[in-house]
């Protein structure tokens, strides 16, 4: 049986989410950030990075959030949450993943944590506007990108992983200064059929969450 280790409302939600919807067993392990659990040896024995999430499955541990939804979805084909190997559309679906994983969520963990490159209260502050900056420019993308076609989800006619990890990055952003992702009309209009899911409304529930989760 897999393993998670989680922590409410952090990266887990994306392979707690999609372990639902792929309606496969699955045994949650609380490591909860709040108590510094994710920085105990035996944590860091599992995850040398101490960030959660990480999978467990057959004895081997998987971290990197992206990693461990790769794995997941390819576990489980039948299930079709991620296109098939070499189409098109699986190429479409690694852009959109490794960009979400690579570019958006890298910029929000600096806007969460920008005391980690600057010594100074101020200089933090400082970087941590820039970072909520930054992420407007790509929730905008993604905006664009939903505009761009009247599908209902993400990559088009077909429900997927990338729903899933795209909905809990714009969550992130709820508590921007200035333009949040629900204030994108696409975005918006998107979310809520992503929040309507029963896998999602029963990770929410799970966690602990209140409305509005984006
Ligand atoms: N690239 C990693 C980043 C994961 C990450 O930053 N997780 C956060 C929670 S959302 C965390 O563990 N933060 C604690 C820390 O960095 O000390 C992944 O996608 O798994």
């Amino acid at each position: 049986m897999y393993q998670l280790y989680y922590s409410p409302s952090t990266a887990s939600m994306a392979p707690h989410i999609l372990l639902e919807e792929l309606a496969v067993p699955y045994e949650l392990v609380l490591t909860d950030t709040a108590t510094g659990s994710h920085k105990k040896a035996d944590y860091l024995a599992l995850n040398p990075n101490g960030t959660i999430p990480t999978l467990v499955d057959q004895g081997q541990a998987i971290f990197e959030t992206a990693a461990i939804c790769l794995h997941l979805v390819d576990s489980h084909p039948e299930k079709t949450l991620f296109p098939a190997p070499g189409t098109l559309q699986r190429a479409e679906a690694y852009k959109w993943l490794i960009w979400l994983s690579a570019t958006l969520q890298s910029t929000l963990v600096v806007y969460f944590y920008p005391d980690r490159w600057v010594s100074s209260e101020q200089n933090a502050a400082d970087v941590k506007r820039h970072a909520e900056q930054k992420a407007k420019g790509l929730l905008e993308q993604i905006d664009k990108h939903l505009a761009s076609h009247c599908s209902p989800w993400f990559l088009g006619e077909e429900f997927s992983l990338i729903d899933i990890y795209a909905m809990m990055l714009c969550r992130w952003t709820r508590h921007f200064d200035e333009k949040k992702a629900r204030d994108f009309p696409f975005i918006a209009l998107w979310v809520q059929k992503v929040l309507a899911r029963p896998a999602v409304q029963k990770v929410m529930d799970y966690d602990g969450l209140v409305k509005p989760y984006v």
